[in-house]
């Protein structure tokens, strides 16, 4: 029976002796990175990546800097400083066993709302070469329908005015760079890791568009200076479950309050794009390409849509795991199809990619029965994800007139959906900024369907594709009278005939 003991620094040596740690010395490590979103995703990804390049004991300077920037973050920051940022990282193989390791390259850890001058002063460090940005799809402050920066958010507001006090990433950013160029600094590289389209054109483009405002000197050194490439990331990193916390306590004996949980597949495809150098991180499994748009296109378009047709579809027929999803028959087909019809004739520039064994990696990847990712996690935030998901294939699709059967019976799904229950009456856990309005334009769509499409914030001129409106209400109406099961049986039928 093995004691229990805390993950902490001084714990480690102790802790090696039951799963793997880190064996370099974390406190020679200097932070080149400052790293923005401290959740699930960056330590099951790039803090993954990176522990893994410490192990090379030349590398010395590039451990990262975790910052906290939300109150909503209070719980892991005080995690990681309690754990001396260490957590493990438990990878859940196919065949159910478990991958354990402590993860070190967070050697340090700040929390923005207690102290936003440090973040600032970090980020403008010399040492610091690189801040990377999980900060989610929404947190890009991006209008759909206008393509525009949103001034309006009452949390720029107030970053305009009191500027020594940010509460949004743009406010940090701006600051930390005014300090780099009033310090004679060279360069440093900004990098989206979220899941977005261009995600390095959509930083530079939404932070240029707030700093012509709040900094409008600082503009044309940012364009000199920084560079904001372009990547893919993947990893499925379900929410942490009191059970993986608890499991991991009774099989090894390590009391970790955050533990990370995910699956064994990994990739990272990155522009090479670094004005100020970087880590060798191809050296542990990245790779480096001069256009990584195709790649995020197949990825957003493939992975992060499929999980939001399993999710919403699966919802509503009361799974609670994608899982669960994939493996109703029905379901599985009319993903399949989907991805086939509707995904694949708008995917390009993926000459050395075989689609085919990447949609099949997916189907087994989603069907992993030991990850349990949860419908809640994949359902949340779907306005913000939806827009770059699903709508770009639905307006490329359009564009050639080819099929929209599928994409749209989500929409129509995702607007029932929205009233708040599953198809067996239970309540649905809806978390999502947008919940009031989705909420209200789903009661008004019952009379008229529709009215869903009006929410052009997300949807942008889709109500006015009559072809689409057609597919959409008719899935709308069908769901209705014969439940989302028979309709995607009858949907999948039609395209084997
Ligand atoms: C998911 C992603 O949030 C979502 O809807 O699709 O978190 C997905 O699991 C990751 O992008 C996988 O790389």
């Amino acid at each position: 029976m093995k004691t229990n003991i805390k993950l902490n620094q001084n714990n480690l040596a102790e802790i090696s002796k039951r799963i793997s740690c880190p064996s370099y010395n974390r406190k020679n490590i200097k932070t080149g990175i400052v790293h923005v979103g401290i959740g699930g995703f960056h330590r099951a990804h790039e803090a993954y990546y990176t522990d893994q390049l410490l192990h090379d004991e030349a590398v010395k300077e590039w451990g990262i800097c975790g910052v906290a920037l939300l109150n909503f973050d209070t719980k892991i920051y005080n995690t990681l400083k309690e754990q001396d940022g260490l957590y493990t990282l438990v990878i859940k193989e196919l065949d159910g066993s478990l991958t354990k390791r402590v993860i070190g390259s967070i050697v340090d850890y700040l929390y923005a709302p207690e102290n936003p001058l440090k973040v600032i002063e970090k980020m403008a460090s010399p040492d610091v070469k690189i801040i990377t940005l999980t900060i989610t799809e929404g947190g890009y402050n991006y209008n759909e329908a206008t393509g525009a920066f949103d001034f309006d958010n009452p949390l720029i507001q107030h970053d305009l005015e009191f500027s020594q006090a940010p509460k949004t990433i743009f406010g940090y950013l701006t600051e930390a760079l005014k300090l780099r160029k009033e310090n004679g600094l060279k360069g440093v590289t900004i990098q989206s890791c979220d899941n977005i389209q261009g995600n390095g054109h959509m930083a530079k483009k939404m932070l240029l568009s707030y700093v012509k405002i709040a900094a409008p000197d600082l503009v044309y050194w940012i364009e000199k200076n920084v560079s904001f490439p372009n990547s893919m990331v993947d990893r499925i990193t379900p929410a942490t479950s009191p059970s993986d916390i608890s499991n991991l306590l009774e099989t090894s004996g390590i009391e970790d309050a955050w533990p990370v949980v995910c699956e064994p597949f990994k990739q990272w495809v990155i522009e090479d794009d670094f004005i100020a150098g970087r880590p060798a991180w191809e050296t542990v499994g990245a790779q480096f390409v001069e256009d990584v748009v195709p790649f995020e296109k197949m990825k957003l378009s493939l992975l992060n849509a499929g999980h939001s047709v399993l999710g919403i579809l699966g919802d509503l027929m009361g799974y609670a795991t994608i899982d669960e999803s994939v493996h109703n028959t029905a379901i599985k087909s009319f993903l399949t199809n989907y991805m086939n019809i509707e995904v694949t004739p708008t995917l390009a520039g993926l000459e050395n990619v075989n689609l085919d064994a990447y949609k099949e990696s997916l189907l087994q990847r989603f069907g992993n029965i030991y990850i349990k990712d949860q419908l809640d996690r994949i359902c949340s935030e779907s306005s913000a994800k939806f827009p770059i998901f699903i709508l770009p294939t639905v307006n490329k699709q359009l564009k050639k007139n080819g099929s929209v059967e599928f994409a749209s019976f989500v929409v129509a799904a995702w607007a029932i959906y929205s009233l708040g229950k599953n198809e067996n009456g239970k309540p649905l856990l809806i978390k999502d900024a947008m919940k009031t309005i989705l909420n209200e334009k789903a009661i008004a769509a019952k009379n008229n369907p529709k009215e869903f499409l009006e929410i052009t914030s997300i949807f942008g001129k889709l109500k006015d594709s009559q072809t689409f409106v057609n597919a959409y209400t008719t899935a709308y109406n069908n769901i209705v009278t014969y439940g989302v099961e028979k309709c995607i049986i009858a949907i999948n039928n039609k395209v084997i005939k």
